[in-house]
Protein backbone atom coordinates (compact mmCIF):
# COMPACT_ATOMS: atom_id res chain seq x y z
CA UNK A 1 0.00 0.00 0.00
CA UNK A 2 1.04 3.26 -0.98
CA UNK A 3 -0.28 6.71 -0.10
CA UNK A 4 -0.74 9.44 -2.81
CA UNK A 5 2.54 9.32 -4.54
CA UNK A 6 4.02 12.66 -4.35
CA UNK A 7 6.14 13.66 -7.04
CA UNK A 8 10.20 12.89 -6.36
CA UNK A 9 9.40 12.31 -2.16
CA UNK A 10 12.55 13.51 -0.39
CA UNK A 11 11.54 11.18 2.80
CA UNK A 12 10.03 7.18 2.54
CA UNK A 13 8.58 6.44 5.23
CA UNK A 14 7.85 2.36 5.58
CA UNK A 15 5.88 0.55 8.40
CA UNK A 16 5.76 -3.43 8.86
CA UNK A 17 2.31 -3.47 9.20
CA UNK A 18 -1.06 -0.85 8.80
CA UNK A 19 -1.57 -2.14 12.73
CA UNK A 20 1.60 0.37 12.78
CA UNK A 21 0.02 3.11 11.13
CA UNK A 22 -1.92 5.08 14.25
CA UNK A 23 1.69 5.07 16.06
CA UNK A 24 3.70 6.46 13.22
CA UNK A 25 0.67 8.80 12.25
CA UNK A 26 2.86 11.68 13.88
CA UNK A 27 6.07 11.38 11.98
CA UNK A 28 3.49 12.02 8.66
CA UNK A 29 2.14 15.15 10.90
CA UNK A 30 5.76 16.40 11.32
CA UNK A 31 7.04 16.13 7.82
CA UNK A 32 3.74 17.71 6.30
CA UNK A 33 4.00 20.79 8.56
CA UNK A 34 7.38 21.19 7.79
CA UNK A 35 6.37 20.90 3.95
CA UNK A 36 8.93 17.37 3.54
CA UNK A 37 7.72 15.61 0.33
CA UNK A 38 7.21 12.38 1.45
CA UNK A 39 5.63 8.59 0.90
CA UNK A 40 4.48 6.21 2.85
CA UNK A 41 4.33 2.41 2.42
CA UNK A 42 3.50 -0.44 4.04
CA UNK A 43 6.35 -3.15 3.55
CA UNK A 44 7.09 -6.03 5.87
CA UNK A 45 11.03 -7.56 5.97
CA UNK A 46 9.59 -10.95 7.03
CA UNK A 47 6.03 -10.84 5.02
CA UNK A 48 7.07 -9.31 1.89
CA UNK A 49 10.98 -9.70 1.63
CA UNK A 50 11.05 -8.70 -1.99
CA UNK A 51 9.36 -5.64 -1.81
CA UNK A 52 11.54 -4.40 0.78
CA UNK A 53 14.75 -5.04 -1.11
CA UNK A 54 13.62 -3.53 -4.16
CA UNK A 55 12.41 -0.41 -2.25
CA UNK A 56 15.67 0.08 -0.38
CA UNK A 57 17.84 -0.45 -3.90
CA UNK A 58 15.70 1.75 -5.80
CA UNK A 59 15.35 4.50 -3.27
CA UNK A 60 18.57 6.59 -4.05
CA UNK A 61 17.67 6.58 -7.66
CA UNK A 62 13.96 7.85 -6.90
CA UNK A 63 16.38 10.49 -4.96
CA UNK A 64 15.03 9.84 -1.49
CA UNK A 65 17.16 11.19 1.00
CA UNK A 66 16.19 9.46 4.12
CA UNK A 67 14.11 6.23 5.02
CA UNK A 68 12.26 6.43 8.23
CA UNK A 69 11.48 2.47 9.22
CA UNK A 70 8.99 1.49 11.68
CA UNK A 71 7.99 -1.90 12.62
CA UNK A 72 7.02 -4.14 15.94
CA UNK A 73 8.28 -7.17 16.93
CA UNK A 74 11.26 -8.99 15.72
CA UNK A 75 12.09 -5.67 13.99
CA UNK A 76 14.06 -6.67 11.11
CA UNK A 77 12.48 -4.08 9.06
CA UNK A 78 14.45 -0.65 9.17
CA UNK A 79 17.83 -3.09 9.28
CA UNK A 80 17.04 -5.21 6.21
CA UNK A 81 16.71 -1.78 4.28
CA UNK A 82 19.45 -0.65 5.88
CA UNK A 83 21.61 -3.37 4.27
CA UNK A 84 20.15 -2.79 0.90
CA UNK A 85 20.91 1.49 0.84
CA UNK A 86 23.35 3.64 1.12
CA UNK A 87 20.95 6.52 2.39
CA UNK A 88 20.58 7.14 6.03
CA UNK A 89 17.37 4.87 8.03
CA UNK A 90 16.55 6.06 10.58
CA UNK A 91 14.13 3.06 12.94
CA UNK A 92 11.06 3.80 14.94
CA UNK A 93 10.55 0.62 17.32
CA UNK A 94 7.29 -0.16 17.80
CA UNK A 95 5.64 -1.89 20.74
CA UNK A 96 3.91 -4.58 21.18
CA UNK A 97 1.89 -5.92 23.97
CA UNK A 98 4.07 -9.23 24.58
CA UNK A 99 7.52 -7.60 25.57
CA UNK A 100 6.50 -3.93 25.77
CA UNK A 101 8.82 -3.09 23.17
CA UNK A 102 11.81 -4.24 24.05
CA UNK A 103 11.86 -6.72 21.41
CA UNK A 104 11.77 -4.45 18.53
CA UNK A 105 13.66 -1.93 20.15
CA UNK A 106 16.73 -4.46 20.57
CA UNK A 107 15.92 -5.48 16.66
CA UNK A 108 16.34 -2.09 15.45
CA UNK A 109 18.78 -0.66 17.41
CA UNK A 110 21.59 -3.64 17.67
CA UNK A 111 22.76 -3.52 13.91
CA UNK A 112 26.31 -5.13 13.01
CA UNK A 113 29.42 -2.38 12.25
CA UNK A 114 28.59 -0.63 8.93
CA UNK A 115 25.00 -0.87 8.71
CA UNK A 116 23.75 1.61 10.55
CA UNK A 117 20.06 2.28 11.93
CA UNK A 118 19.72 5.80 13.82
CA UNK A 119 17.24 4.05 15.90
CA UNK A 120 14.90 6.59 18.06
CA UNK A 121 12.69 6.01 21.26
CA UNK A 122 9.74 3.50 21.85
CA UNK A 123 6.73 5.31 22.62
CA UNK A 124 5.49 8.14 21.45
CA UNK A 125 8.61 10.56 21.21
CA UNK A 126 9.62 7.98 18.67
CA UNK A 127 7.84 9.04 15.41
CA UNK A 128 8.18 12.68 16.45
CA UNK A 129 12.22 12.18 16.86
CA UNK A 130 12.87 10.31 13.75
CA UNK A 131 10.77 13.31 11.76
CA UNK A 132 12.51 16.00 13.41
CA UNK A 133 15.91 13.96 12.43
CA UNK A 134 14.72 13.41 9.13
CA UNK A 135 14.27 17.45 8.76
CA UNK A 136 17.15 18.20 10.38
CA UNK A 137 19.60 15.50 7.85
CA UNK A 138 17.68 17.60 5.01
CA UNK A 139 18.17 20.73 6.57
CA UNK A 140 21.63 20.41 5.96
CA UNK A 141 21.59 21.36 2.56
CA UNK A 142 18.43 23.82 3.09
CA UNK A 143 18.32 27.10 5.04
CA UNK A 144 14.59 27.51 4.83
CA UNK A 145 14.29 23.83 6.80
CA UNK A 146 17.48 24.88 9.06
CA UNK A 147 15.31 28.07 9.77
CA UNK A 148 12.19 26.57 10.61
CA UNK A 149 14.05 23.94 12.91
CA UNK A 150 15.06 27.12 14.86
CA UNK A 151 11.52 28.18 15.92
CA UNK A 152 10.35 24.71 16.69
CA UNK A 153 13.17 24.37 19.03
CA UNK A 154 12.55 27.94 20.58
CA UNK A 155 8.47 26.76 20.86
CA UNK A 156 10.12 23.90 22.44
CA UNK A 157 12.00 26.31 24.66
CA UNK A 158 8.76 28.46 25.67
CA UNK A 159 6.87 25.60 26.55
CA UNK A 160 9.31 24.11 28.92
CA UNK A 161 9.37 27.89 30.47
CA UNK A 162 5.89 28.10 30.31
CA UNK A 163 5.39 24.84 32.58
CA UNK A 164 7.94 25.78 35.12
CA UNK A 165 5.91 29.08 35.84
CA UNK A 166 2.55 26.83 36.12
CA UNK A 167 4.64 24.54 38.40
CA UNK A 168 6.19 27.26 40.12
CA UNK A 169 2.68 28.97 40.87
CA UNK A 170 1.01 25.53 41.72
CA UNK A 171 3.84 25.32 44.17
CA UNK A 172 3.05 29.10 45.91
CA UNK A 173 -0.66 27.49 46.56
CA UNK A 174 0.80 24.48 48.24
CA UNK A 175 2.93 26.24 50.70
CA UNK A 176 0.30 28.96 51.24
C1 LIG B 1 5.72 -6.13 12.64
O1 LIG B 1 4.90 -6.98 13.36
C2 LIG B 1 4.88 -4.94 12.30
O2 LIG B 1 5.69 -3.82 12.14
C3 LIG B 1 3.95 -4.82 13.47
O3 LIG B 1 4.44 -3.88 14.43
C4 LIG B 1 3.96 -6.20 14.08
C5 LIG B 1 2.61 -6.85 14.06
O4 LIG B 1 2.11 -6.86 12.74
P1 LIG B 1 0.63 -7.36 12.44
O5 LIG B 1 0.60 -8.79 12.85
O6 LIG B 1 -0.30 -6.50 13.25
O7 LIG B 1 0.43 -7.16 10.96
O8 LIG B 1 6.19 -6.74 11.48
Amino acid sequence: MKTKPKVHPEVGLVMGSDSDGTLVAPAVKILRDFGIRYEVAVISAHRTPRLAARYAQQANRRKIKVIIAAAGGAAHLAGFLAAHTTLPVIGIPIASRALNGLDALLSTIQMPAGIPVATVTLGSAGPVNAAILTIQILALHRTDLAARLQAYKHSLKEKVKKGNIQVQSLLEKIHE
